[in-house]
Formats: C-alpha cells, sequence, structure tokens
C-alpha cells in the first residue's frame, strides 16, 4: 500500500489533518488503535478559541458547531465565596470563545471523513514506524491477525500522549520539559441544566471546582481532588456534596443535581518536546504537549498545530517547496510556549497547594486582588483565555 501522508490517531488532530489534507487534495490514511465508538465516548474538552472554529469552518466541519455550539462573552471566577465576572468581549475588543464538546468536534469530523470516503483503520495494532529520518517512511500495523504496511512520504503523530510516534524518536534527538501537578480533577458529566449560563472558575479553601458545560441540559463539573483518590470512591451523591460546598449561596440555590453519565479522574501535568519534527515524521496535538486543562488550551494548542502542519505539507505537494516543513517546530513552539505559561499560570491561581504552606495561598490571594482589581489585570487573562492572536508577536511586515 502507499499513501502519501500517514496519519497516526483519530483524536481531533489527525481527524481535522486529514479533512485539511483531503480539501487540497493531498492523500492520507489514517491509523487508530481503538474503535470509533471508544474514541467518541472520551469526554474531554469544551472551550473552543476562534483559531479553532475559523479551522473547523476552513474544513468544512462547522455548521453544526455554528448551530448547536453556544457562544461565551465572559466567564466567572468565585473566589473565595466573592464572584467576578470576567467580560471577554469589553476587555479584548470583541472577542469570545465557543462552548461545544470535544465529543461533537470529533463526530462531525468523523462524518465528514466517511462521506469523503476517505480511509481511516480503526482498530490499529502494533503500528510501528520506520526510516522517518529518509525520504522513504513506513508505518506498519496488524489487524486481524494480517500485518499491512504502507508507504509514505511522511508521517504525522497525532497520537496523543501515549502514542508510539514519540516513543519512536530516538532519545538523544528529543527535548522533553515536564511538570507534574500534586492533584487530578474529578470531572461528572450529566444531562441536567447548567448552575450558571456562563463558565465558573472556583478557587475555594476546600479547593479548584470548575462549572462547565456541554449544552442548555448538559453540564461537565470538576472537581480538584488527591492523585490518590480513584474514581470508585466517589459516589454521585458525596460528588454533588463537594461541590457544594465549593460554590457560593446563588451557586447552592441554582446547582441541579442528577445522576452522572460520566465520571473519570484526570491528572494535571505541563509537557512540552522540542523539537517537534524529526526527518520526515511530525509529531501534532498532544503527541507533543500537554497542558493542565484549567486554561482550556490543549485541544486548540493541537488545532493550531494541525494548521501549520498542513500549510507545510500542502506547499511541499503544491508548490514544491519545504519551507514550512524547516519551520514547523519553530512555528508551533512559539505558540505551545505561551499557552503552556498561561495554563501553568492559571493552574497556580485557582488550585490549593497544601504541600507549599501558609504563604502560598497568601500570595495566591494577593494576586487574585490585584488582578480582579487592575484593568491591566484583568485584560491580560482575558486576551489569553480567548486565544493571542496567531501572528503574535511577529515583526509587523511594511
Ligand atoms: P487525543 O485526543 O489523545 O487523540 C489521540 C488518538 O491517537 C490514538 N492512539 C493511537 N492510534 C494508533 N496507534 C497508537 N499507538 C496510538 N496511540 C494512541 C488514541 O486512541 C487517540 O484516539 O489527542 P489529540 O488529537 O492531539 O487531541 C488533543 C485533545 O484531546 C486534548 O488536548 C484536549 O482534550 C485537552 N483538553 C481541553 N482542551 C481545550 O482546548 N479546551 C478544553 O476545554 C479542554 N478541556 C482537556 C479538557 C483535557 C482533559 N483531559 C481529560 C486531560 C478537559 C480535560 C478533563
Ligand atoms: C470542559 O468543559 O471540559 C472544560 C472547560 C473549561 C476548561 C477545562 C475544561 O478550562
Amino acid at each position: 500500500m502507499r499513501t502519501q501522508v500517514v496519519i497516526v490517531g483519530a483524536g481531533p488532530s489527525g481527524l481535522l489533518l486529514g479533512q485539511l489534507l483531503h480539501k487540497a487534495g493531498v492523500e492520507a490514511i489514517i491509523l487508530e488503535r481503538q474503535s470509533a465508538d471508544y474514541v467518541l465516548s472520551r469526554i474531554r474538552a469544551g472551550v473552543l478559541e476562534q483559531v479553532t472554529t475559523d479551522l473547523l469552518d476552513e474544513a468544512g466541519v462547522g455548521e453544526r458547531m455554528h448551530r448547536e455550539g453556544l457562544t461565551h462573552s465572559g466567564f466567572e471566577i468565585l473566589n473565595q465565596g466573592k464572584r467576578h465576572r470576567i467580560d471577554l468581549k469589553t476587555l479584548t475588543g470583541g472577542q469570545s470563545v465557543m462552548v461545544y464538546g470535544q465529543t461533537e468536534v470529533t463526530r462531525d469530523l468523523m462524518q465528514a471523513r466517511s462521506a469523503a470516503n476517505l480511509p481511516t483503520v480503526y482498530g490499529a495494532q502494533n503500528v510501528t514506524l520506520a526510516d522517518f529520518d529518509s525520504s522513504k517512511p513506513r508505518v506498519t500495523y496488524e489487524k486481524d491477525d494480517q500485518t499491512h504496511v504502507i508507504d509514505c512520504d511522511f508521517i504525522a503523530g497525532c497520537d496523543g500522549f501515549h502514542g508510539v510516534c514519540r516513543a519512536s524518536v530516538p532519545r538523544q534527538a528529543i527535548t522533553e520539559y515536564e511538570k507534574v501537578y500534586p492533584f487530578g480533577w474529578l470531572g461528572l458529566l450529566s444531562d441536567t441544566p447548567p448552575v450558571c449560563e456562563e463558565l465558573i472558575y472556583v478557587n475555594s479553601s476546600r479547593g479548584f471546582a470548575l462549572c462547565s458545560q456541554r449544552s442548555r441540559n448538559r453540564s461537565r463539573y470538576y472537581l480538584q481532588v488527591p492523585l490518590t483518590d480513584r474514581v470508585e470512591q466517589w459516589s454521585d451523591e458525596a460528588f454533588w456534596n463537594e461541590l457544594r460546598l465549593r460554590l457560593d449561596d446563588e451557586g447552592r440555590a441554582k446547582l441541579v443535581t442528577g445522576p452522572s453519565i460520566e465520571k473519570s479522574i484526570a491528572p494535571l501535568r505541563s509537557f512540552v518536546t522540542e523539537p517537534l519534527r524529526f526527518g520526515r515524521l511530525f509529531l501534532a496535538g498532544d503527541a507533543g504537549h500537554i497542558v493542565p486543562p484549567t486554561g482550556a488550551k490543549g485541544l486548540n494548542l493541537a488545532a493550531t498545530d494541525v494548521k501549520y502542519l498542513s500549510q507545510a505539507l500542502i506547499e511541499f505537494y503544491n508548490d514544491k517547496t519545504d519551507a514550512g516543513i524547516n519551520d514547523y517546530s519553530q512555528r508551533c513552539l512559539r505558540r505551545i510556549w505561551r499557552g503552556e505559561r498561561f495554563s501553568w499560570w492559571f493552574t497556580q491561581l485557582m488550585h490549593t497547594f497544601s504541600d507549599d504552606g501558609p504563604i502560598a495561598a497568601k500570595f495566591q490571594q494577593a494576586e487574585l486582588d490585584y488582578l480582579l482589581n487592575s484593568e491591566s489585570g484583568l485584560r491580560t487573562m482575558a486576551e489569553n483565555y480567548v486565544g493571542l492572536p496567531l501572528n503574535f508577536g511577529e515583526p509587523t511586515k511594511g
């Protein structure tokens, strides 16, 4: 078998890349270890920046998102029982974010891919990469007890944090930066109306909480929990009781509870791989970097990687230039580090770090006091939350 690009992983990065390449007439095969249903059962991101929604439009899959997604022009910070609204629209000169679940983005991309009859192999086992340091890379995989070989020009590693692509790179060729946080997020999804029209990020002395949503009838809530907690220890009732304790009176009065339809614990990590290109192998999305979810940046950074990678590959085939390929890593990393910094900072600001002693909580409160009462502080938070412009920090041409 032969194709131009083998994409490993059918999460949002891989599917979006496949769609953008297809639009430009570049051939790709996607190899996914799991089944399509399994991929759709993972509950993850909920907030999309405008850069991401623009890209989904460009890929031709934005129609349902515009119909069903919720535009949010602000969010709330509930700090030690007192609410503050971050008015994104006013603070950023008219920008907002879109609340539309990653599951729905993935579903839309899957549907577009199957409508265009594009090849995706689900249940591809033991994917192995070879010769990506040459101009003739090869990918093998197993399915139904048979081994398949694909010759290609490029490999796109869109296989997430635990994937095979990053692991295939010789250790001496790669530098990894990592911070693991001393807590996780326990998430609960329920078919109940959200407690508030907008998201609420909660700093309470019992730990962080987040009130998010997927639609007007589906809520997503998170609680900061110790890393040693197991999801089985948390009954729905225990979750709702703890959330009530972290909310204010208004939140407690408005909270509608119900049975969970999904509950899971996610660890929090900051992680970046440098570089993101190794010969003819590229890493994109969670395969190359992870952010703690507090800033809602993971999927949005994945989308920009895919934008730059699709542009580079399309230019390679159409204009016979490898300039985009050579720039890929550096172009992505600049934006990634900005997203990493914001996500780390917002995590530090909102969570309880019990090992750091009482002075840490005092510093945190002093910082929140400054930010929430300073026009510049609020603007800094807002412009990072909606996403800095793609050309941020680049010299202006003229
Ligand atoms: P994914 O989604 O992990 O997909 C990778 C795919 O690769 C497959 N795979 C393999 N396939 C073949 N062979 C192998 N050896 C393979 N190994 C793995 C996997 O099965 C999978 O299907 O990575 P991708 O596509 O890069 O997408 C990244 C996003 O999923 C991630 O960044 C976001 O979910 C992060 N995130 C958020 N991002 C946002 O922008 N906004 C948010 O509001 C937001 N909230 C979140 C989040 C992540 C969370 N968790 C669970 C960490 C909230 C949470 C709780
Ligand atoms: C979510 O809805 O899953 C979500 C929203 C905002 C975040 C993180 C996760 O910052």
